[in-house]
């Protein structure tokens, strides 16, 4: 089965630069944000203009259209003037997780081989200066270079992948257009939101979803630097829109704070990056009565499905393909699709917002299947579907329900950790044979990154071997992928192929 809405004709799509500025030109005067605890508001001008100011400032430190600019620094206004910065550059935004390990920060320079490094919130600052007092009207078109076109890259996001090395996923601006304005129709933004935002900014979800939507739309932010539940329930009373993962929804539960009166104004609460167990869908609605819209993306992709505003919002689900987003099931090894709603098989999707290649790698046929067996030949884009690595089902009414993965990955709190990045950091340290680091369930985190460790057969380890093996790893490793736990084992599983049987240790330690 498969589930599709039409993509519109995509030449049509614009850069996002082109979006934003329609924006400020319409909404210029209108609150963009207001700073949780320094109480710092600015208007779509005052934004604008700022992010016009850092252009020339990024320009000067050797920032080019279409070269890459790495930052690696904590969430602040600043970083998002930055980012605005950029795009009326035109230079490719790459940010990296604050609390990425220098190993790792490194590791996306020599992929990315950047124009520009900007390390800290110092330099950050630095670069983008303070914002001008009494900022201009701004102008139709001021950005200092010409307009990109739409298929040029806007920002390029790194996932490890399962091979432990990171890969540069390259976004077009046209990309996040589409994305964009499939979401404010899909949720309805419109300029008299006030989203909550709380959710860090140097993944796809806090940047092209949730700013992207108020971007795109006119709507302001209540901005939170760094997720805090007594802070978000704060914001939220006078806001009518929360984005978050899970494991936020979980903190707020926790607070007696979170409850109707605190939602009174607030008409959707959306839920993305990670399963949201059923039970929390309940506790959130007993305790808000507001049922939570639960959406379903990835970074290759943005986002892809949704829960609908009008109809049912099925707890479990991901809900319905977004406008211009087609989904279909397809095998785990290539084999026939299945053909019945019941049946599960590999997410394949395929619009606007799906991106070509990953960065400086040739297209991997492993990771598209072909569109000539395609139910809808007749198709506009006849590109290849997106094999996305996570496994689905359709029930009667067409709504996606993600059952599991085939990509060997771990979700925490929202974030991903590629068990085979942790695995060559583990066994490359002293005592250690081999490692298999697994997921298991967990209610705060959703999934707990665990590892199962072999010792070589030198002396039996000592009581502090296991948490001398997790203390070496974090010079390498960012904290959320470190092991929570650690077991040690005389042999792992293997499958007839000589593969580690990872299903049998989660029965096993699970
Ligand atoms: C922090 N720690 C974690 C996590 N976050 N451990 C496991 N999983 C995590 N997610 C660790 C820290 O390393 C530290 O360890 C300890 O917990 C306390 O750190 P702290 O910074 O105080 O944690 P926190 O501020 O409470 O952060 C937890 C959080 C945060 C608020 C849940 O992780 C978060 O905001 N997650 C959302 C991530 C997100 O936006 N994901 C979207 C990506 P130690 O004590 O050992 O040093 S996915 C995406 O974009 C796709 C497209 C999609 O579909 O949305
Ligand atoms: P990322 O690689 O950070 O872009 O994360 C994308 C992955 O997050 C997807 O391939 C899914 O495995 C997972 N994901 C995102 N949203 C959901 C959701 N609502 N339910 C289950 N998994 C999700």
């Amino acid at each position: 089965m498969s589930a599709t809405h039409r993509p519109p004709t995509s030449n049509a799509t614009p850069h996002f630069v082109e979006v934003v500025a329609a924006t400020v030109e319409r909404f210029g005067h209108r609150p963009l944000l207001s700073a949780h605890g320094s109480g710092a508001a600015l208007t779509y001008a005052d934004v604008w203009g700022w992010a016009g100011a850092s252009a020339q400032r990024l320009a000067g430190v050797g920032a080019t259209p279409g070269e890459r600019v790495v930052v690696r620094a904590p969430k602040s206004v600043e970083m998002l003037i930055a980012y605005l910065a950029a795009l009326r550059l035109g230079a490719v935004w790459t940010p990296v997780a604050p609390t990425a390990t220098t190993t790792e920060l490194n590791q996306v320079i020599d992929d990315a081989e950047p124009r520009v490094v900007i390390d800290g919130n110092r330099a950050l600052c630095d670069m983008v200066g303070a914002a001008p007092a009494g900022a201009p009207e701004p102008q139709p078109g001021d950005w200092p270079n010409p307009t990109p076109g739409p298929d040029q890259i806007a920002a390029m996001l790194y996932t490890s992948g399962t091979t432990g090395r990171p890969k540069g996923v390259p976004i077009t601006g046209a990309a996040l257009s589409a994305n964009a304005h499939a979401l404010v129709d899909a949720w309805r933004f419109t300029e008299h939101d006030v989203l909550v935002h709380a959710l860090p900014i140097h993944h796809a979800h806090g940047l092209f979803v949730a700013v992207g939507c108020v971007l795109a739309s006119g709507s302001s932010m209540r901005w939170i630097d760094r997720f805090d539940a007594t802070e978000v329930i704060d914001g939220l009373r006078k806001a009518t829109m929360f984005m978050g993962v899970p494991t936020h929804f979980v903190r707020l539960l926790e607070d007696s704070g979170f409850d109707r009166a605190t939602c009174a104004s607030v008409r959707l609460l959306i839920s993305g990056s990670a399963p949201l167990p059923a039970v929390t869908f309940q506790h959130i609605a007993d305790r808000t009565g507001l049922e939570v819209v639960e959406r379903y993306g990835m970074t290759e992709t943005l986002m892809l499905a949704s829960n609908p505003i009008d109809g049912i919002r099925k707890p479990g689900s991901v809900g319905l393909p977004l406008p211009g987003v087609e989904v279909r099931l397809g095998s785990f090894d290539d084999a026939d699709r299945p053909g019945r709603a019941t049946e599960v098989g590999m997410v394949e999707v395929r619009g606007p917002s799906v991106f070509e290649h990953y960065w400086g790698r040739p297209p991997d046929p492993a990771d598209r299947a072909s569109a000539a067996d395609d139910d809808h030949a007749e198709g506009p884009a006849q590109q290849p579907w997106f094999r996305t690595g996570d496994l689905g089902r359709f029930d009667a009414d067409g709504y996606l329900h993600l059952v599991g993965r085939s990509k060997d990955l771990i979700i925490s709190g929202g974030l991903n950790v590629y068990p085979a990045e942790v695995e060559a950091v583990l066994e490359g340290q002293p005592g250690v044979a081999e490692v298999a680091v697994i997921g298991l369930p967990d209610d705060h985190w959703g999934q707990q990154v665990t590892a199962i460790v072999v010792p070589d057969t030198g002396p039996a380890p000592s009581d502090e071997f296991c948490e001398q093996l997790v203390a070496s790893a974090r010079e390498r490793l960012s904290a959320y992928k470190l092991p929570r736990q650690v077991h040690l084992t005389d042999a792992l599983p293997r499958n007839t192929m000589g593969k580690v049987d990872k299903a049998a240790l989660r029965r096993s330690f699970g």
